[in-house]
């Protein structure tokens, strides 16, 4: 940063060079996380202390949580799946998706594709191709046996809720909870109370219609010790390590980049000479003045940032 400038010619310097920058490129990839769908209403693994209903998120994303409790898990997974079908794509889903269609058509010498962590659906939901679109820790939306023997998949499966014991566990909050009538009928509101968990037998929870032996269904999730999709990172590895040129940019947009192996592409893109630009609202200071080698740093909600900062390739969003 020069010393006479000012925040916002920062910005606008380092838009102008980003911008120089990606009109030259020829193959970018994005690395997405929950940042990008919070303007949509959906919370991050950090917002909320990572807590659902005291319970630590990603305590619940394991394959123990699900051994010792599934009706715990499932109850999670059914309010993540309700406050993801309620929520809307925003600009910053359909500006990545603009650019899916412009890596995928014949016109354009553009190669490129979104890696994201989300399981939410959003990046689908916006009319990202899905040839380019890597949900690399999967999707709430399948459901799979969890029988050694049973490959089934449900995929796309959006009925809500998936049985009738889960039907009343989507809130989070109990809503007859937070209002009261004190004793002079003024209206106070007190602390939320959570909608308390139930216990569910097995029975009750989503069953594999191809198992006769009442094998339960599982989110088709990655959960944390469990190895991403092997195919599916192949692919990945190809388009970045291997196929035709390196990656002249990758868009870090939204993510902490607490979990691996997603938080290793950067890293990987950067080695082959590849520069970065990050849409988070928190970003080091040193990135956002421009102090960092081939790294530009756009601070602020990513639903608005990535439209702006793509503008010239993709258009108005
Ligand atoms: C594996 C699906 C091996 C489920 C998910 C110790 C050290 C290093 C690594 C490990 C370790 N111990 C274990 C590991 C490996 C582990 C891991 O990385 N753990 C972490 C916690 C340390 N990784 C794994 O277990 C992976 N598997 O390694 O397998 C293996 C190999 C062979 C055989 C067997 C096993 C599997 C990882 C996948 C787990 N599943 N999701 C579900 O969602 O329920 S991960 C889940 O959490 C998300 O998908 C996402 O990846 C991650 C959350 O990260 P973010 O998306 O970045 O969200 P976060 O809340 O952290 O941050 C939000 C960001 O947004 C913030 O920066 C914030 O500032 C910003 N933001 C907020 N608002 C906005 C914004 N930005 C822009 N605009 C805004 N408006």
């Amino acid at each position: 940063m020069r010393p006479s400038e000012s925040p916002s010619t920062t910005m606008s310097t380092q838009l102008k060079e980003f911008q120089e920058h990606l009109l030259k490129s020829k193959k970018i990839v994005a690395l997405v996380g929950a940042g990008l769908s919070v303007s949509s209403g959906l919370p991050t693994f950090r917002g909320s202390q990572g807590l659902w209903k005291n319970f630590n998120m990603i305590d619940l994303a394991t394959p123990d949580a699900f051994y010792i409790d599934p009706g715990l898990v499932w109850q999670f997974y059914s309010w993540r799946r309700y406050t993801a079908l309620k929520a809307k794509p925003n600009k910053g889903h359909y500006a990545l998706a603009k650019l899916s269609q412009m890596g995928k058509s014949p016109q354009s010498d553009l190669t490129y594709i979104t890696i994201t962590q989300n399981v939410d659906g959003l990046s689908s939901r916006s009319g990202h191709c899905k040839e380019n679109l890597y949900e690399i820790h999967g999707s709430l939306f399948d459901l799979k046996c969890t029988s050694f023997m049973c490959n089934f998949v449900d995929h796309n499966n959006f009925k809500q809720p998936l049985t009738k014991a889960l039907a009343d566990t989507e809130e989070e909050f109990d809503p007859s909870h937070n209002r009261k009538r004190s004793l002079d009928e003024q209206e106070v509101s007190i602390s939320p109370q959570f909608n308390p968990v139930k216990t569910l037998s097995e029975k009750e929870l989503p069953q594999c219609p191809v198992c006769k032996d009442g094998s339960l269904l599982r989110p088709g999730v990655v959960w944390f010790g469990e190895s991403l999709p092997l195919s599916l990172i192949t692919k990945v590895d190809n388009f970045i390590e291997s196929e035709g040129s390196p990656v002249d940019l990758i868009l870090v947009i939204g993510t902490s980049g607490t979990v691996y192996p997603a938080n290793s592409y950067v890293d990987r893109v950067k080695l082959k000479g590849g520069k970065v630009a990050i849409f988070n609202t928190d970003i080091e200071n040193d990135i956002v003045v421009g102090k960092v080698k081939d790294t530009w740093g756009f601070k602020g909600d990513a639903a608005e940032l990535l439209p702006l900062a793509l503008k010239p390739l993709i258009g108005e969003i």
